[in-house]
């Protein structure tokens, strides 16, 4: 008995040593996936191949611009500032997504089109085009961590923290489509203003602003990454106005 406890014991070590393992592994592969797209996005930008990369020190550091994605580093930045938080030419875009949007990180406006490199993509316009080509979004509700996740070109570019439906009024989930935009949607249902409303195709919900009561009272910022909502998408003060004025009606809105 005490033997096959201790065996027991034993097994549920050796499974928690390889989940630990597994959870290491897959952060790591992870980690490398984003480094090696990285590596071929700045092969492209410097017009070389990924090994040549190796004896390449574009910021004449003393570091190789591999060396510098595989650790996080710049390889424009002289000083030793990390991939994201770096930006050379001051467009507002880190270093970090001008490899990943295939801007000219040591141009503000690459296309030369009059807008820089950061309002074209935060708008979802294509900066190496000086037409007016949008590029695609997308918009992923996630109920579970009670966030929205908004893509450009399939990059991720904003995530907000949201409050949806409570358990007796729970969001449903699925692809919808916006159908309508009101600036301030009134709702007749619980007598309330809905600011930034954008209307979705089933459920009678939308995506809008934490609530404001005729009394001028608005629901407290506090309720975001809760589920308290009557089955709406609310968005703190600031992320609702951004949003409503870059998605369209007709854009899909995918809720998991
Ligand atoms: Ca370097
Ligand atoms: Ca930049
Ligand atoms: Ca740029
Ligand atoms: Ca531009």
């Amino acid at each position: 008995m005490i033997f096959k406890t201790h065996l027991s014991i034993f097994k549920f070590s050796i499974s928690i040593f390889l989940l630990a393992f597994l959870f290491i592994l897959s952060v790591k592969t992870t980690q490398a996936d984003d480094a090696n797209l990285l590596l071929e996005k700045l092969a492209n930008y410097l017009q070389v191949s990924t090994y040549e990369l190796e004896s390449i020190d574009t910021d004449n550091d003393g570091y190789s611009d591999f060396q510098e994605i595989v650790a996080g580093y710049s390889p424009f930045n002289l000083q030793p500032v990390m991939l994201k938080d770096s930006d050379v030419d001051g467009d507002g875009l880190s270093d970090y997504f001008e490899l990943l949007f295939e801007t000219d990180p040591f141009n503000i406006d690459t296309d030369g089109d009059g807008y820089n490199d950061y309002v074209e993509i935060d708008y979802a316009y294509n900066p190496l085009s000086p037409e007016a080509k949008k590029l695609p979004q997308k918009v992923e509700i996630d109920l579970k961590s009670q966030t929205l996740l908004y893509y450009v070109n399939g990059h991720l570019w904003q995530a907000f923290t949201v409050s949806t439906g409570k358990p007796s009024m729970p969001t449903p989930t699925g692809e919808f489509t916006i159908v309508n935009k009101i600036k301030k949607a009134w709702s007749q249902a619980y007598g309330l203003w809905m600011p930034f409303w954008l209307g979705l195709d089933r459920g009678r919900i939308g995506i809008h602003e934490l609530p404001v009561w005729p009394n001028g009272y608005r629901e407290g910022e506090n309720h975001l990454g809760k589920a308290v909502s009557h089955g709406c998408i609310r968005l703190g003060v600031g992320p609702a106005e951004y949003l409503f004025n870059r998605l369209d009606v007709g854009m899909k809105i995918f809720i998991k």
